[in-house]
């Protein structure tokens, strides 16, 4: 960490938002309360990963952790919903209305045009579970890192990706017992299921996280976009159609026949494209 040249890129209160090179670096600023989201941190959340997905000079996002907890130095990525916050309905924001915006940060994450590596330091818990899940890749610390599923012990569940999804990327079974049986598995072991790609050494753990993004901003960055978005189309329906078509129509907007299209109609003339069907 220390020797990237990270810039703040804005201040906020409930995480730390820095970018060096082409990487954005989102990190959880909540380490006494194991990194717990509460309304104010997910709407954060989605403001920094929009700026990201904005940003053109930005190709890949970490999504990681502050930390250790000053109370007992304990090391976490994410502990999900902070149940302090949460009311009768979910979780209550300082306006005082009920929130379950940490699902719209999934779908942002999911749905950016952009690579997005979850670096682990320590507890994935809950829905700090469900986010590494819905990430492109994870890196996780080889000393430090515990994966755990609490949503079927304090009745807070993601029935989305962070369950479903997860059963594609481990097998059905291990989904199943990591969600029904609530147990810690160390980086080693998630890596062992097909969760995790890389168990890294703490100390080395964002080095290696800022490395991964590196490499994938050497790729050219329509394929990517274009690869993350066929990866995702057969397990989101329609929208995983949308979101790729949307793509296509992009591409096929710098083609000689689109511009023939638009200058025809703003010309009021019929269109005269050149007829080749094109094997
Ligand atoms: C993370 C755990 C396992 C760490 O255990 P450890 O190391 O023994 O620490 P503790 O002493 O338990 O904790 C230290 C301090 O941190 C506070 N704290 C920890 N986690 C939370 C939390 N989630 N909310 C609020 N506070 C938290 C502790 O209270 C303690 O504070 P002090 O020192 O003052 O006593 C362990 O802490 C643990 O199990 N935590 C709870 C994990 C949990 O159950 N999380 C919620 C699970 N559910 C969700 O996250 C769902 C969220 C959601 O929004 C959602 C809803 C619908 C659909 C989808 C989702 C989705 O998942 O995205």
């Amino acid at each position: 960490m220390n020797s990237i040249a990270w810039q703040t890129a804005k201040e906020y209160d409930d995480i730390t938002y820095k970018k060096c090179n082409g990487v954005a670096r989102i990190a959880f600023n909540r380490p006494d309360v194991r990194n717990a989201f509460r309304p104010k941190t997910t709407s954060e959340l989605l403001d920094a990963f929009h700026d990201s997905q904005e940003d053109t000079s930005i190709g890949a996002v970490l999504l990681s952790a502050e930390g250790p907890s000053s109370k007992d130095g304990v090391y976490s990525f994410c502990s999900g919903g902070d149940q302090k916050a949460r009311g009768q309905q979910g979780y209550v924001g300082e306006d005082g209305y009920h929130r379950l915006n940490i699902l719209e940060v999934q779908r942002l994450i999911r749905f950016m045009p952009k690579a997005v590596i979850c670096v682990v330091p320590g507890w994935a818990v809950g829905g700090g579970h469900s986010l590494h899940v819905v990430c492109d890749m994870t890196l996780a610390s080889k000393e430090h890192a515990i994966f755990k599923q609490t949503d079927a012990d304090v009745t807070s569940f993601d029935g989305g990706y962070g369950s479903a999804y997860l059963a594609k990327m481990v097998g059905q079974k291990k989904a199943r017992e990591i969600f029904f049986l609530g147990r810690n598995y160390s980086a080693q072991e998630a890596f062992d299921m097909g969760m995790v790609n890389a168990v890294v050494p703490h100390e080395e753990l964002e080095n290696a996280a800022y490395e991964w993004a590196q490499e994938v901003l050497a790729k050219s960055p329509t394929s990517i976009k274009m690869l993350k978005f066929a990866m995702n189309l057969t397990d989101d329906g329609m929208v995983g159609q949308q979101v790729f078509a949307g793509e296509a129509t992009r591409l096929a907007y710098m083609t000689e026949e689109a511009k023939e299209g638009r200058d025809a109609f703003l010309e009021k003339r019929a269109p005269n494209f050149d007829k080749k069907w094109l094997p």
